[in-house]
């Protein structure tokens, strides 16, 4: 083999799921070639001193929302384009995003990701895939067009119990199941009651209860566990893995954590928020709370974000993502929607009309580093596992991503060493994306990324605070299916799928 090198990355210490190394990273043509103790210098070879740091995969975000409009019956819009979603991405340690290609009910799965991709190929700065959020899984949808995009490398699905122009019934949610476990493809629920949440609303309405925290109100965590327990049901009878998405409470968290003590292979993801910030958020004075109006919403309890934490650190929780969904505050058709769409005048809002979601896919990584690794609340490994690892091997793209091994992505987050660590203070004018805040304005951290590498190259640059990726330099990832484990041929009844 070739000394022949691009890169050579000295003095880290490499941190995978498994492993802690401190040795050298020698990278060609955008891959690791090396990793060893000592490589030579070699002419015409750039190197990169590290200076002790931890150098961790680059994140995988497999959550984010890029220029999908949010609350579509308000015709809400989103701050970002994929230009700035992805800028801001590298900026935050992040070198993998999946997004959504929305089926709108009627239409066609094939003409989303056509789509996605016009508004996504010449843009991007780090490499994305593909989810479809499904809405119409009829006959066709699932058995001609659903296979089809497989074989273009989209493997993974997300799905509602709720939003009027989303939801699915259980009737529904089986076909997906059904198509999933055939062509096998990895299926996300958003886990909410719909029949509860309208319910509530409407009397809320009725009251005058329409203050931002009552979509607190409107969702309590039974809401989020009765969901997530009628979908782990259907995942059972139809043996096939499944998601849960952004868990927020711990009742859902305690269903899910029996269902993988029962070995069934049923997956979570959480969410910064839900580890970090809660309810009181919502009741910021006027209409602030409506910045943290997301679903399922930040809990009132305190005390669960602990269990979040712990869920994190036990591996109840299969990934961390962002759920990044952001729509910018001072905009008429962003967060002020609650003032505008707002029958009873309230003069703080109207929860039912405030487009849900927050940014976050550049806070992601550094809060998970500095919060959980640097205050002790999870291992280095544990951070790579649930920033990175495991969304590359549950969609299908381990381990060209999500690992540091010869033969992957030269995908990389270079932190700082415990010797030249400055605290770093979230403010919402050094971020990348075009959200107009931060809920994380203030916040200081311990650590922010000081290089990304994306295959290879510095995609971003902390000391200047500057992504040097031109648009459209990110690549469309095609997916192959999930490396963990999958159905387990064990059923309910005498039913089988063939
Ligand atoms: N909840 C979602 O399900 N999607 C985007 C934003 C949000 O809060
Ligand atoms: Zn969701
Ligand atoms: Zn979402």
């Amino acid at each position: 083999m070739s000394f022949d090198l691009d890169l050579i990355i000295r003095n880290g210490i490499v941190v995978t799921a498994s492993d802690q190394v401190a040795c050298d990273i020698g990278i060609k043509d955008g891959k690791i070639r090396f990793l060893a103790a000592g490589l030579p210098s070699l002419d015409g070879c750039q190197e990169i001193d590290a200076e002790g740091g931890f150098i961790t995969p680059g994140g995988v975000d497999s959550h984010v929302h890029v220029a999908q409009s949010a609350a579509k019956g308000l015709g809400a819009r989103s701050a970002d384009d994929w230009t700035s979603a992805t800028r801001s991405a590298l900026a935050g340690g992040t070198t993998t995003i999946l997004a959504f290609a929305v089926q709108g009910r009627g239409t066609s799965l094939a003409n989303a990701v056509t789509d996605y991709h016009t508004k996504s190929d010449d843009f991007a700065v780090c490499d994305y895939g593909f989810h479809l959020i499904v809405t119409d899984p009829n006959e066709h949808q699932m058995h001609t067009e659903l296979p089809k995009l497989v074989e273009e490398g989209i493997t993974s699905m997300k799905i509602y119990m709720t939003y009027a122009d989303l939801k699915l019934n259980d009737g529904e949610i089986l076909n997906v199941l059904f198509a999933a476990r055939k062509y096998k493809v990895t299926t996300m629920v958003h886990c909410e009651n719909a029949d509860v949440i309208d319910w509530m609303t409407k009397s809320l309405q009725a009251r005058g209860m329409t203050e931002p925290w009552h979509h607190g109100t409107s969702r309590p965590p039974i809401v989020e566990s009765e969901a997530t327990n009628r979908a782990l049901a259907l995942a059972e009878l139809m043996d096939t893995p499944m998601l849960i998405v952004h868990v927020s409470a711990p009742e859902a968290i305690n269903i899910i954590r029996k269902a993988q003590t029962r070995l069934l292979p049923i997956y979570a993801e959480t969410c910064p928020h839900y580890a970090l910030l809660d309810g009181s958020q919502m009741r910021k004075d006027g209409f602030e709370g409506a910045k943290c109006v997301c679903s399922p919403p930040l809990r009132d309890d305190p005390k669960d974000k602990e269990r979040i934490w712990e869920g994190l650190a036990n591996s109840t929780f299969t990934v961390i993502s962002s759920d990044h969904a952001p729509t910018c505050y001072n905009d008429e058709r962003g967060k002020q929607l609650g003032l505008i769409e707002n029958p009873t005048n309230n003069p703080r809002g109207n929860f039912k009309t405030i487009p849900n979601g927050l940014p976050g896919v550049e806070t992601r990584t550094p809060l998970l580093w500095s919060e959980g690794v640097l205050k002790g609340r999870i291992t280095p490994q544990k951070f790579v596992e649930l920033n990175s690892t495991n969304a590359a091997k549950l969609y299908g793209m381990y381990p060209q991503k999500g690992t540091i091994q010869p033969g992957s992505d030269a995908d990389l987050i270079i932190w700082r060493s415990d010797k030249s660590r400055k605290p770093y203070k979230i403010e919402n004018s050094k971020l990348h994306h075009a959200c107009d805040y931060t809920p994380y304005e203030g916040v200081v951290l311990e650590d922010w990324p000081r290089y990304t590498i994306l295959r290879g190259k510095i995609v971003y640059d902390g000391e200047i605070n500057e992504v040097l990726a031109p648009p459209g330099s990110g690549k469309f990832l095609q997916r192959g299916s999930s490396t963990l484990p999958g159905p387990r041929n064990q059923w309910l009844s005498e039913w089988r799928p063939e």
